[in-house]
């Protein structure tokens, strides 16, 4: 990105044209005149040229033109947006800021481009120190908050409060030292936490790399911190590109790695330690140990692992990968042909595939149900370079499993054991007082099967692309094996354990229905939403009464309602539908569903326009009542503008909260714009948001939240580093399972009225009263959606596709029953701030 060749050359030569004071000033006043001038014409691209001139030769002006400046570059930055000149534009935003290397709002105003591109890390880098040179700037601190989580993921905060595991590490590597491991390589330090057990065990020398930036600088930060920043070498790279003697001057005799995901192989712990094991360690031990001396071989802790697998029903991973319903808002699915959540093990792995996705077993919402007894999956030893090796040439292990208990074959679950050493050991099991996930791989098998006591689950293990695949197969029941995914045996044809007979048969079925054509790929919250009834219930009802009233009130006028919408007629016969829902949506559809109307919607993938063709056909919809208006509208400025402008809408239909449980952003600003384009009587749906929240004590969201002093660290002084990333809003969790103690009931917090502007405010104090005592930690939040005066949705409902928010408090609040507490509720561009305080009610001492 960096334009090297647009970079002032400070010289011999400019050094001698700075003393030829005239002709220098003379250049500098007339591009001065020149940037005013152009600016005034609104020749932005030329007015950025001069000023960079002028700031280059003559920095004195740099305080005097900085406002004009940054606004030039802002709009000129605008406009290379909007004509696709990426590149230009960051190389004008790297020409500023190595003018103004410490001005924030430059520096804030690149991170939301950089944001816009997708380039997330380096936007929060950008947000990140904005704020660092302006606490109290409004903006960036918004930013930062919305990319914190890309910047320092979550769960390091879980991890490092986890006491217990950072103990068990503590005394497995301090063993080690004392047992001769002198030289210490921490593999994904994150904050530098294990190799600061390794010097703190007395280790002679101790190296770590981290490849995240982020986490590398923080590191520095908390070794520094700890006293230990000369006796620590950290590197900001990862362990793959490391060698010997550039990086580190010789081999190590232990390394220590928590690079493990849910999955185990997810964060690339195999081809780290085989890579480790080649270049970075010392040869394995064999034979006897020798302790008290040097080791002059090498080992790794965890020193093995152990994974196990279950099979589960539950509805709420069910409802999230597959469809569950045959019908949504009045509209067949049986056309929609097969549509499956990106979540699969059995397809060819490829970018958009992920092969299992992450839950806590113990806090789903509804449980789970175990159909097996847990069964281990694989062993792997981490201090035997062959065995790593072989992982991914394994050959496909198939496993028979027992089913104990009936149900429906939702997903198989799994964890593992971490064996730090000989003595002691990690587990990530969902009956385990643990911070980890388990490892979920969804069933796709299309209609769901039920499992019978009796019946045996074929499973295959396997490892490839360094992921551990866990697939289920088949059911033996009877004497009679039920393949359950057809699509297994296309990957695995020299699959020695299938029998020639099943996969005759597969292969027929496949040749019968192309099982790709009419694959369409949804997330899972997409899965989810076509799964909520009550959502599309209650948008069929809102939208059926409009458009019976709306139709009345055009017959009135004098209108006909005919079928074909080519054949003109005096006045509108058609009534206009716009949804502007985020990705998949079948609204638009249920809209044209409602006969003599035009439905846009904003789908762009083209499997999912298939989708929505086919269902409209089955429904007797014809093509010309529904179209795909991004395929036409390149530019963001078409937004929500109709092809033929004569007419208004009846009804614009907006996306208002993520999944995540936040309002969308930006959505006041459509809702004004939607407003203008409505016909007299249209609607936007919904016409208010409620945002509603409670007062609840959880230890669970503190944990999540900001690293709970030095204690849970091992003494290690890392929280206060830590916590710079903490964010006030936590999001998707679910409300319904949260470990917590409800200390008020609901309570209103906030109208949004999308169909009234005047009505809206953005600060708003609440009263509530405390039902029981305890500690104020955090407001979790939720609404209701009205579409219309008597229809809403609530995104609590229990088939919500959407999860809940939560502010966590920056000081808990301790509360007796019966004490009121204002809340102080603020909306700042989509974003709520919540701030709570005791109330001094009259009598109270
Ligand atoms: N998440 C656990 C996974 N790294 C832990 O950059 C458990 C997730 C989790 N650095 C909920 C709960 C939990 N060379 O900072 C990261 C990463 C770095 C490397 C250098 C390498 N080869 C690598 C590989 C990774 O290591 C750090 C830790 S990865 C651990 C992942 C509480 N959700």
């Amino acid at each position: 990105m960096p334009n090297a060749s647009a970079r002032p050359k400070h010289n011999r030569r400019t050094r001698r044209r700075r003393r030829a004071d005239p002709a220098r000033n003379e250049l500098v006043s007339n591009s001065l005149e020149s940037a005013q001038q152009c600016l005034f014409n609104q020749d932005y691209g030329t007015a950025f040229v001069h000023y960079l001139l002028v700031l280059n030769l003559a920095p004195m002006f740099k305080e005097f033109a900085k406002d004009s400046f940054r606004f030039t570059l802002f709009k000129w930055a605008e406009e290379l947006d909007s004509v696709g000149r990426i590149q230009d534009l960051f190389d004008c935003y790297e020409q500023a800021l190595e003018l103004f290397p410490a001005d924030e709002v430059i520096l804030n105003s690149m991170g939301e481009h950089l944001f816009r591109m997708g380039f997330r890390d380096e936007a929060a880098g950008h947000f990140h120190k904005a704020l660092k040179l302006r606490p109290d700037y409004p903006e960036a601190r918004e930013n930062f908050y919305r990319v914190a989580n890309w910047l320092v993921e979550r769960w390091h905060f879980l991890m490092l409060n986890d006491h217990r595991r950072n103990q068990k590490y503590q005394q497995a590597i301090q063993k080690a030292v004392q047992g001769g491991c002198s030289t210490v390589l921490d593999i994904g330090t994150g904050t530098g936490i294990l190799g600061m057990c390794a010097k703190k065990a007395g280790a002679a020398e101790v190296y770590a790399c981290e490849l995240s930036k982020t986490m590398y600088e923080l590191a520095c930060e908390v070794v520094t911190a700890n006293g230990m920043d000369g006796s620590i070498k950290i590197l900001h790279m990862k362990s793959l590109d490391m060698e010997v003697p550039k990086d580190i001057p010789q081999r190590v005799s232990l390394v220590v790695t928590e690079t493990v995901d849910a999955g185990l192989f997810g964060e690339g712990i195999i081809e780290s330690l085989i890579h480790a094991w080649h270049h970075l360690l010392l040869p394995p031990q064999r034979g006897e140990n020798e302790f008290g001396e040097q080791s002059t071989t090498g080992r790794v802790i965890p020193a093995r692992a152990t994974v196990f697998g279950m099979a589960v029903e539950c509805l709420e991973i069910r409802r999230h990968h597959r469809l569950c319903v045959t019908e949504v808002g009045g509209l067949s699915m049986a056309a929609a042909g097969e549509l499956q959540s990106p979540v699969s093990c059995s397809s060819e792995p490829d970018d958009s595939m992920e092969p299992y996705t992450t839950e806590r077993l113990s806090r789903l919402p509804g449980g789970y149900k175990s159909l097996t007894e847990p069964f281990t999956a694989l062993h792997i030893d981490f201090n035997n370079v062959q065995e790593l090796e072989g992982l991914s040439s394994r050959k496909v292990q198939e496993i028979r499993l027992p089913v104990i208990r009936g149900g429906e074959l939702d997903a198989l679950a799994v964890w593992f054991q971490l064996h730090l050493d000989e003595e002691s050991s990690l587990s990530t099991g969902p009956q385990e007082d643990t911070c980890w996930e388990q490892a979920i791989y969804p069933v796709h098998s299309t209609k769901g099967f039920v499992l019978k006591p009796r019946d045996e689950l074929v499973v295959e293990v396997s490892c490839r692309d360094a992921y551990l695949r866990l697939c289920s197969v088949a059911v033996l029941r009877d004497g009679h094996k039920i393949h359950l995914d057809k699509r297994v045996d296309s990957i695995y044809p020299e699959n020695p354990t299938s029998n020639p007979e099943a996969e005759l048969c597969s292969a027929l079925a496949c040749l019968q229905t192309d099982q790709t054509k009419d694959l369409c790929m949804l997330e899972c919250s997409e899965m989810a939403l076509l799964n909520n009834h009550d959502y599309h219930q209650s948008f069929c009802s809102a939208l059926a009464k409009l458009i019976s009233q709306l139709k009345g009130r055009k017959r009135e006028q004098g209108c006909v309602f005919q079928s074909d919408p080519t054949v003109p007629s005096q006045c509108s016969s058609l009534l206009y539908v716009l949804d502007v829902s985020e990705g998949f949506s079948l609204l638009s559809l249920i809209a044209a569903s409602q006969g003599h109307v035009k439905a846009y919607s904003s789908v762009e993938k083209s499997k999912q326009q298939e989708v929505l063709n086919r269902l409209a056909h089955s429904s007797g919809i014809s093509e010309q009542h529904l179209e795909f208006w991004l395929n036409h509208i390149e530019d963001e400025q078409g937004m929500l503008q109709r092809p033929s402008r004569e007419d208004l809408w009846s009804a614009i239909i907006l996306d208002c909260v993520e999944t995540c449980g936040l309002i969308r952003q930006k959505l006041m600003e459509k809702a004004s714009l939607a407003r203008c384009l409505l016909e007299e009587g249209g609607r936007i749906f919904p016409e208010r948001i409620v945002v509603y929240g409670k007062l609840v004590e959880s230890d669970t969201l503190l944990l999540e939240s900001a690293v709970q002093g030095q204690e849970p660290t091992l003494g290690f002084n890392i929280a206060p580093f830590i916590n710079q990333f903490t964010v006030p809003v936590h999001v998707f969790l679910d409300f319904s399972t949260l470990e917590c103690r409800h200390l008020s009931e609901s309570v209103e917090l906030f109208v949004l009225d999308l169909m009234e502007t005047n009505a809206n405010y953005t600060h708003r104090e609440v009263k509530v009263q405390a039902t029981t005592a305890g500690r104020i930690t955090a407001i979790p939040f939720w609404y209701h959606i009205h579409l219309d005066s008597e229809i809403s949705v609530s995104t609590l409902s229990h088939n919500s596709h959407w999860k809940q928010a939560a502010v966590v408090l920056q000081q808990p609040l301790e509360v007796r029953a019966g004490d009121w507490v204002r809340l102080a509720v603020k909306l700042h561009k989509s974003t709520i701030s919540i701030s709570a305080h005791l109330e001094n009610t009259p009598g109270m001492q």
